[in-house]
């Protein structure tokens, strides 16, 4: 049931306008919400730059009017589910509520207008606003950021009609409640007054409502993010206990490498490239991860660090949810090369998890196949390190780790609990890297090299729903392409230059003049062929044909 809104109220004879305004705002990763905040607030509140894994509170004035409190909750992947969504976005989501009480007056989705809407993204859109309960439609209004195409449409009915089924969708589900926000004119006030005035009178025509959480999910929320908290510290202090005896261990020792070699694993994306760049203090304008855009061959790089020699081998990522044999065996070819590279052995295995999206047990089953490519003593030789640790902004790696639950915790186990967090934005900061460092240093004093002959003996053991909670690939693919765009547009310059390229014959069993029909396989053809040699892949088209990549 929704709470009455027993407020302040101005005394203009109109009993819809309130003196106080809370605001929840929601929208995906890179769709400008810190900016529509800023235009709400009328100051700097949010960085622009930021983001993170928990809310942000600010408050402002309006036209000397409303006292406003914007809520900013985590974005999530414009393509992923809330099951692949990590378990701290979507606590921070469902906690925003209890920072505006006794309730917000309005739940602002931002959407920008530059966005395509296909099918899959807006579900994901409805889906992570459903996580607050189907009530939540009630007290939603559509901010669309103004974008780019916005000039060449002559309205926002014209817009959807045109480019926007999808949006439209949403907007009807929410009453058809919208406003276009230019967050780049933040000198009009208009605007925001325009949208105080619509909240008002949704919360009028809520009959004074103000949107309520189901009280379990509350509670829910709230036990966990307690219990997290505190497991969360416990987790510092005893890291911190471990490194403190380790320090007195080996002080004074004589135990000293004067090389490090590491062996970087993970799946795309995970940002290996990225970590090698960061550890070998690479400047920005010359990094690997912005020159190569997938690596394909295992290759080895060396630099000075401190007192240490760092010899690094960056490996080929698998796909995050893939098993073991739908790897092309040239990347696990190019695995065990680059354990070759790391001769006499690498001091330690660093396996990248990526801390911006959920770490589920599809995830940690890939991981486990991969890694038995070196064996079962590699557990003992390697170290977690979290990677996008940008992304969760004030949270630290320990919250993250304690609320994605069992599987990414039985991975830490295995690894004896060593893991190590990276924040990529801070790559001028050598501790990070010196401190890395440091912990291998006392983890080869304690295994030596790695060696690949002994045998595994504890297992993983899968709970019966583990296919339910197996994200779907094909968004990782995504959400992959998503990344990489952002970048820049390179991927799809390619796979145009392909399809462009004049009808030559691809051998000579291609006719010179073909069909619309042999035009579009041909093309195909080249595409997978094209895929295939981006991914390192052998000379069998099979698995494209009848993969992801397939129509
Ligand atoms: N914000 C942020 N971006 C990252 C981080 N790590 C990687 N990226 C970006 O993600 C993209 C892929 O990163 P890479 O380092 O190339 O990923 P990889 O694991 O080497 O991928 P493969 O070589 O394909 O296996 C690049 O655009 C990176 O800049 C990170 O920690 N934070
Ligand atoms: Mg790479």
């Amino acid at each position: 049931m929704d709470i009455k809104s027993t407020e302040e109220k101005h005394e203009t004879g109109n009993s819809n306008c309130l003196k106080d305004v809370r605001i929840i705002l929601l929208g995906r990763k890179w769709t400008g919400v810190n900016q529509a905040g800023n235009t709400i607030l009328g100051w700097d509140g949010f960085d622009s730059e930021e983001e993170t894994a928990g809310n942000k509170v600010r408050h402002g004035e309006v036209a000397g009017r409303w006292r406003v409190t914007v809520v900013k909750t985590p974005g999530w992947w414009k393509t992923l589910n809330p099951i692949e969504t990590r378990e701290l976005t979507k606590m921070g989501i469902i906690h925003s509520v209890s920072l505006c009480a006794p309730g917000p007056h309005a739940l602002l989705l931002v959407i920008d207008m530059d966005d395509i809407l296909e099918e899959k993204s807006g579900r994901v859109i409805e889906e992570h606003l459903e996580i607050l309960g189907n009530g939540v439609w009630n007290h939603t209004i559509v901010l669309l950021n103004y974008g780019i195409w916005q000039d060449s449409f002559t309205s926002v009915g014209e817009y959807t009609d045109k480019r926007g089924k999808v949006l439209g969708g949403i907007i009807k589900k929410c009453g058809r409640r919208y406003y276009l926000l230019n967050s780049q004119n933040r000198s009009s006030k208009t605007q925001v007054v325009e949208l105080l005035n619509k909240i008002e009178k949704m919360v009028a025509a809520n009959g004074g409502n103000l949107f309520e959480l189901d009280a379990n999910i509350a509670q829910d929320v709230e036990s966990k993010i307690k219990d997290v908290d505190e497991k969360a510290k416990q987790r510092e202090i005893s890291v911190q206990m471990e490194r403190n005896s380790l320090r007195e261990t080996y002080k004074g020792e004589t135990y000293h490498l004067e090389e490090i070699r590491l062996l970087l694993m993970g799946c795309i994306l995970s940002g290996k490239t990225r970590i090698g760049d960061t550890i070998l203090c690479v400047p920005e304008n010359t990094q690997y991860c912005k020159e190569t855009r997938r690596t394909y061959k295992s290759v080895e790089r060396q630099t000075q660090m401190g007192r240490w020699t760092v010899r690094l081998v960056d490996t080929p990522g698998w796909f995050m949810f893939s098993s073991l044999t739908e790897t092309p065996e040239m990347v696990k070819q190019e695995i065990a090369d680059g354990v070759l590279l790391c001769a006499p052995g690498p001091h330690a295995i660093i396996l990248t998890v990526c801390a911006s999206i959920a770490f589920t047990e599809a995830h940690l089953r890939s991981i486990r196949e991969h890694m038995s490519l070196l064996g079962a003593d590699v557990w003992r030789h390697t170290i977690v390190l979290f990677t996008w640790c940008d992304t969760i902004g004030e949270t630290t790696v320990e919250q993250f780790i304690e609320s994605e639950g069992r599987a990414l915790q039985w991975l830490l186990r295995k690894c004896g609990n060593r893991y190590h967090s990276f924040n990529v934005q801070k790559a001028n900061e050598t501790t990070q890297v010196e401190e890395l460092l440091e912990k291998i240093e006392w983890m080869a004093a304690k295994n030596s090299l790695f060696c690949s002959n002994v045998i595994e003996t504890e297992e993983w053991e899968e709970e019966g729903t583990v296919t339910q909670n197996t994200p779907a690939r094909e968004s990782l693919t995504v959400m992959l392409d998503e990344v990489l765009k952002r970048r820049d547009e390179e991927f799809l310059e390619n796979i145009r230059r392909i399809l462009m390229e004049p009808r030559t014959p691809m051998s000579m069993e291609d006719p010179l003049t073909m069909s619309l029909d042999e035009e579009h396989t041909c093309n195909k053809k080249k595409l997978s062929i094209w895929l295939r040699q981006q991914q390192g892949g052998n000379e069998d088209t099979s698995e494209y044909e009848s993969g992801d990549f397939a129509e």
